[in-house]
């Protein structure tokens, strides 16, 4: 391999996260069918070519037998992906459990019904040994892999606890944590059980990476002010260990979606999608159907629209594409079969024998389909109750280089403070204002498109996955060498 500056061109980079960028199906007992997943994260470290990276994670299957084990661990290799294996006991409580229902909803101040609250509160305790049992298991197998001179980039608030065990291991280990979710206020940090244990493990990493400067100075704040550290402008200091805490926001790969609109599978996906829609502007929702990503919310807004503009009724239409996510989580299933009661009542209100206002697909789509749909856009709707960055909104822009559409953006997510500018910018929880903002898009001059697309363009396409990616782990290598230089003072 070849050495810049003495490291090797390309360093080797542990990424380590819960899910594999790939799920696998088991078709026999040791044959396995691998398909890609859908999500921010895989999205964005797909587009890091930097580095010879590999990924360790869960494959989303219970595997109990050697032989399924093995033939799983083979047919990953062939994508530089190793599985960490976690049985269905640890899934449920760590996964299912501490993760989905209570780090999750919290880091995104969604409350939990009474009821959930009340059983959270009496399983707490075994969910947050079974989530450190979990984090142990991912180190176990990291610490197999690792090389000396590698990188760990750890992400999200599944791994906490996996910087502690790490470098229990060997405190040499180069090791960075990134959230892709918003950190929230210090005072809703406060109220997890857990609070210092998990703060204390996330600092035992070199580095830790947030979307935003208020999330990073949400995290600092709960270490100042829940472990009685010192913040400093780099980071957190705790006996003279520094740990930098810094913004990183992320990107996506947007050549390769500038790029899309001219293969022509896309182009003939948008030939069909004018023809279908042909006399009326479409409006687009893609999101993965998530409590946070407000889609409930949105869909009334547009109801309220149709309501108050009835000369637009029979001239839009919403395209909602929502694939489903932890589809086993009743709190999931409650909110999809409330999608499609509002969908199918809006629908029935506002349609006609020949079109309906809503196209509601629970579906993932390929990223050609994706890429059509983007680039045929009027307007996008992005309302997330909260969004640690979102990247469908990046995408949105990334595909509209001739269209110049209009890209609706809750203020509570990440994006607001990249693409704000450029956005017109709402509260979610506020449909009238929504729907007032729907009609100043559907209406907006086309000179006032193109200044507002430009600015987003310009953003999306200068701050991508690959710069995102190669400045953290930069950043991850130069604070392990201020830290040797420090020792060797
Ligand atoms: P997500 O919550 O998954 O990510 P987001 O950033 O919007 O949210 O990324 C979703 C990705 O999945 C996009 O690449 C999108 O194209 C794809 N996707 C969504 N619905 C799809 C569909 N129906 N068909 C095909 N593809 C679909 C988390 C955080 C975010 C953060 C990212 C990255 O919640 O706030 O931006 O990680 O850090």
């Amino acid at each position: 391999c070849q050495w810049q500056d003495g490291r090797p061109a390309k360093q080797r980079l542990l990424v380590v996260a819960n899910r594999l960028p790939v799920s696998a199906t088991r078709k026999g007992e040791d044959s396995w069918q691998l398909e890609m997943s859908v999500g921010g994260l895989v999205t964005a470290l797909l587009g890091v070519k930097e580095f010879d990276a590999r990924w360790i994670g869960w494959a989303g299957v219970n595997v109990p037998d050697d032989v399924g084990q093995r033939a799983l661990t083979k047919a990953l290799a062939e994508k530089r992906c190793i599985p960490v294996f976690l049985d269905e006991e640890i899934v449920h409580q760590y996964y299912n459990g501490y993760c989905n229902n209570i780090l999750w909803p919290l880091f995104h101040y969604l409350s939990l019904p009474q009821e959930d609250r009340l059983a959270t509160t009496r399983s707490f305790q075994s969910q947050f040994d079974a989530y450190k049992r979990a984090n142990q298991m991912f180190a176990d197998v990291v610490n197999q892999h690792y090389e000396e001179g590698d990188v760990v980039w750890c992400h999200d608030y599944h791994l906490m606890f996996l910087p502690k065990c790490l470098k229990e291991y060997n405190s040499k280990m180069k090791v960075g944590w990134f959230l892709h979710t918003p950190f929230p206020s210090s005072e809703i940090h406060r109220t997890l059980p857990s609070r210092s244990e998990l703060l204390r493990s996330v600092i035992a990493a070199d580095l830790v990476g947030f979307h935003t400067y208020d999330y990073a100075r949400h995290f600092v704040s709960a270490c100042t002010r829940i472990l009685g550290l010192e913040g400093t402008p780099e980071g957190v200091e705790d006996q003279g260990k520094l740990t930098r805490v810094a913004a990183f926001p992320i990107g996506i790969d947007s050549e390769r979606f500038v790029r899309a609109i001219d293969l022509p599978l896309v182009q003939e996906h948008m030939k069909e999608l004018k023809q279908r829609f042909a006399g009326r502007k479409v409006m687009l929702g893609v999101d993965r159907l998530d409590m946070i990503k407000g889609i409930p919310q949105k869909i009334l807004a547009f109801e309220k629209f149709l309501e108050e503009n009835p000369q637009w009724r029979d001239k839009v239409v919403l395209l909602q594409i929502a694939v489903p996510t932890r589809t086993d989580v009743p709190e999931y299933q409650k909110l999809t079969s409330q999608v499609h009661e509002i969908v199918g009542r809006i629908n029935g209100r506002f349609g006609t024998l020949t079109a309906v206002p809503i196209h509601h697909l629970d579906r993932s789509l390929d990223f050609h389909a994706l890429c059509a749909l983007y680039a045929v856009t009027d307007v996008a709707l992005v309302t997330s109750l909260r969004d640690g960055m979102n990247l469908v909104s990046y995408e949105f822009v990334a595909c509209q280089a001739s269209k110049k559409g209009v890209l609706i953006l809750s203020e509570f997510a990440g994006a607001a403070q990249s693409l704000g500018a450029g956005a017109i910018l709402v509260n979610p929880w506020n449909i009238t204002d929504v729907a007032a903002s729907i009609k100043y898009a559907l209406d907006m001059p086309s000179d006032e498109r193109e200044k507002r697309h430009q600015h987003n363009f310009k953003h999306v396409t200068t701050h991508t996955s690959q710069e995102w990616a190669a400045t953290f782990v930069s950043e991850l290598n130069d604070t392990i060498v201020e830290a040797q230089l420090r020792t060797r003072q």
